[in-house]
C-alpha cells in the first residue's frame, strides 16, 4: 500500500514510517517540525537525541535500502495539503500531525487557541483534500482515550447504543474531555463522523492511550534512527516520565491520590495498531472507531511498578494536582476491535521497564531538572501568559 503519515518527525509517527515501510508499504512522511519549535519555546529537548528528518530518512536508505519520501509543510495551509495528497495519492494517510499536550494546551489563551485552531484545521483540511481528492483513501486518524473522560459507565468503541423512552438509536458515545487539547480530538471526531455520513468517506479514529517506551526494532537498528524521549511535565506522559524521574533520584511525581486511571499502551504496540487499521480498511461511509490502549492503571500503580522495577531506592511525592480531573471514578473500557484484527499486546513487563532505566540512564546529563516540576495549573487561566500574547 501507499501510506503517508502526517507528523512522521514526531515520537510515534516516526517510529510507525519505519515500521510500516519495514512492512513493505510505499511511505511518505509530512511534517512542519512545529513540534521541535515547542523544544526551543519551553528551553527542553527530548532526552534522546534525535537527528534531522532529512538524516533520518538517509539513514533508513542505508540501513534497509528502503527509501522514504518527505513532504515539509502545514496541515493548516490548504494549497500545501491538497498537493502532497495529489503528488503521492496514498491508499491510506495516518494523521499523528497535531499539537497532543494537555497541559500546553491549558498554557493560556494563545495556546488554546493555538492547539484547537492547529489540529482542528488541519483535519477539516485533510478532509476536503480527500474528499475532493480521492474519496477511496482511508483516513487512520489518532484520538485520544481522554475523549471520553472518566463517565460512571462502561466506555465503547466510539459509539453508544441507547434506548429512551421506548426507542433505540446508535449515537456518537458522550464525550467529557479534560483539557482543551482533548477537546481538540473531540471536534476532530465529529468533523470526520461528518465527513463519512455526508461524503461517504472511510475514516478510522484511533482513540489511543498514553504511550510508553521509546525503541521498536526499526528504531534500534541505528542510533540515527531513535525517536524522541519527552520527561518535561509539558510533554512527557506519564510512565515515562517517571522512570526518568527514577534514574535521576528524583521523587515520582504522583499528581493528587493518583487513584486517577487510564489506558495505556506500548510504542511497540502502537506502530502495530496503525498497521493493522492501515490494511483492514474501514468501509466506504463508515465511521469506524477503536480504543488503542492494552490495560488500565492508575497513576499511583504506574508509579509503584516503576519503583518495584528500578534497582534503586525511589521516592513517591504525592503534589497538589495541578489538573482538574476525577481522582476516585468508574474505568472500564471495551478495546477488542484491534485485538480481533490481529494485536497480540505487550503488557507493561518489568522487561520494558528495564530496558527503559537503561535508555534514560545514558542520557541523564541532558535533563534539565527545573522542567520536571509542573507549572501549568488548569485552574488559572493565563498564569503562565508569555509576553508576545
Ligand atoms: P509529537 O508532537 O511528537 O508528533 C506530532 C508531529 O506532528 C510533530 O512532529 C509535529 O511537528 C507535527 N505537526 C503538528 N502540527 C502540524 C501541522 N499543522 N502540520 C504538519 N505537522 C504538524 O506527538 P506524538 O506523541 O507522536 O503523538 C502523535 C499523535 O498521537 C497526536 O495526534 C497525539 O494526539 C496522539 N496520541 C499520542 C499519545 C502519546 O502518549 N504520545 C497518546 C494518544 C494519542
Ligand atoms: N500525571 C501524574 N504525574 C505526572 C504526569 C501525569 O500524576 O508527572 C497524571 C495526570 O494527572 C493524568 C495522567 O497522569 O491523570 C496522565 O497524564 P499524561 O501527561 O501522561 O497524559 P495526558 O495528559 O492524558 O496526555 C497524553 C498525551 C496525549 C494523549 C493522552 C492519551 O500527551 O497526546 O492524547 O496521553 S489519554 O490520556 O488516554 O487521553
Amino acid at each position: 500500500m501507499r501510506i503517508l503519515v502526517l507528523g512522521g518527525d514526531g515520537y510515534l509517527g516516526w517510529p510507525t514510517a519505519l515500521h510500516l515501510s519495514q512492512c513493505g508499504h510505499e511511505v511518505a512522511v509530512a511534517d512542519n517540525f512545529v513540534r521541535r519549535q515547542y523544544d526551543l519555546e519551553l528551553g527542553v529537548d527530548s532526552l534522546v537525541p534525535i537527528e534531522s528528518l532529512h538524516t533520518r530518512v538517509t539513514a533508513w536508505q542505508e540501513r534497509t535500502g528502503k527509501t522514504i519520501e518527505m513532504f515539509i509543510g502545514d496541515l493548516t495551509d490548504a494549497d500545501f495539503t491538497y498537493e502532497m495528497i495529489r503528488e503521492f495519492r496514498p491508499d491510506a494517510v495516518v494523521h499523528f500531525a497535531e499539537q497532543r499536550a494537555a497541559p500546553y494546551s491549558m498554557i493560556d489563551r494563545k495556546h488554546a487557541v493555538y492547539t484547537q485552531t492547529n489540529n482542528v484545521v488541519g483535519t477539516l483540511n485533510l478532509l476536503y483534500a480527500i474528499a475532493e481528492i480521492d474519496p477511496e483513501i482511508h483516513l487512520v486518524k489518532l484520538g485520544t482515550m481522554g475523549e471520553y473522560g472518566t463517565p460512571n459507565i462502561d466506555i465503547e468503541e466510539g459509539w453508544l447504543e441507547l434506548e429512551h423512552k421506548g426507542r433505540k438509536d446508535r449515537v456518537l458515545y458522550p464525550k467529557r474531555p479534560g483539557s482543551f487539547y482533548h477537546l481538540s480530538k473531540v471536534h476532530d471526531s465529529h468533523n470526520m463522523e461528518f465527513a463519512c455520513r455526508i461524503w461517504g468517506l472511510r475514516a478510522t479514529d484511533l482513540n489511543q492511550g498514553v504511550v510508553y517506551g521509546q525503541e521498536t526494532p526499526e528504531t534500534t537498528l541505528d542510533d540515527r534512527l531513535a525517536t524522541r524521549f519527552d520527561y518535561d511535565a509539558v510533554f512527557g506522559t506519564v510512565l515515562n516520565r517517571f522512570v526518568i524521574q527514577a534514574v535521576l533520584g528524583h521523587p515520582l511525581t504522583v499528581y493528587g491520590s493518583g487513584t486517577q486511571t487510564r489506558g495505556i499502551i506500548d510504542i511497540r504496540d502502537t506502530v502495530r495498531c496503525i498497521q493493522l487499521a492501515c490494511e483492514n480498511p474501514a468501509e466506504r461511509g463508515e465511521f469506524r472507531v477503536f480504543n488503542q490502549m492494552t490495560e488500565s492503571m492508575s497513576v499511583r500503580d504506574i508509579a509503584a511498578t516503576v519503583s518495584e522495577s528500578f534497582p534503586g531506592e525511589v521516592t513517591i511525592d504525592n503534589l497538589d494536582n495541578p489538573r482538574v480531573e476525577k481522582e476516585e471514578h468508574y474505568y472500564k473500557v471495551t478495546h477488542t476491535g484491534l485485538v480481533e484484527l490481529g494485536l497480540v499486546p505487550h503488557m507493561l513487563s518489568d522487561t520494558l521497564i528495564t530496558s527503559l532505566f537503561d535508555v534514560a540512564k545514558r542520557h541523564v546529563d541532558r535533563v534539565r531538572e527545573a522542567a520536571l516540576m509542573p507549572g501549568v495549573n488548569w485552574r488559572s487561566p493565563g498564569a503562565e501568559r508569555t509576553s508576545e500574547r
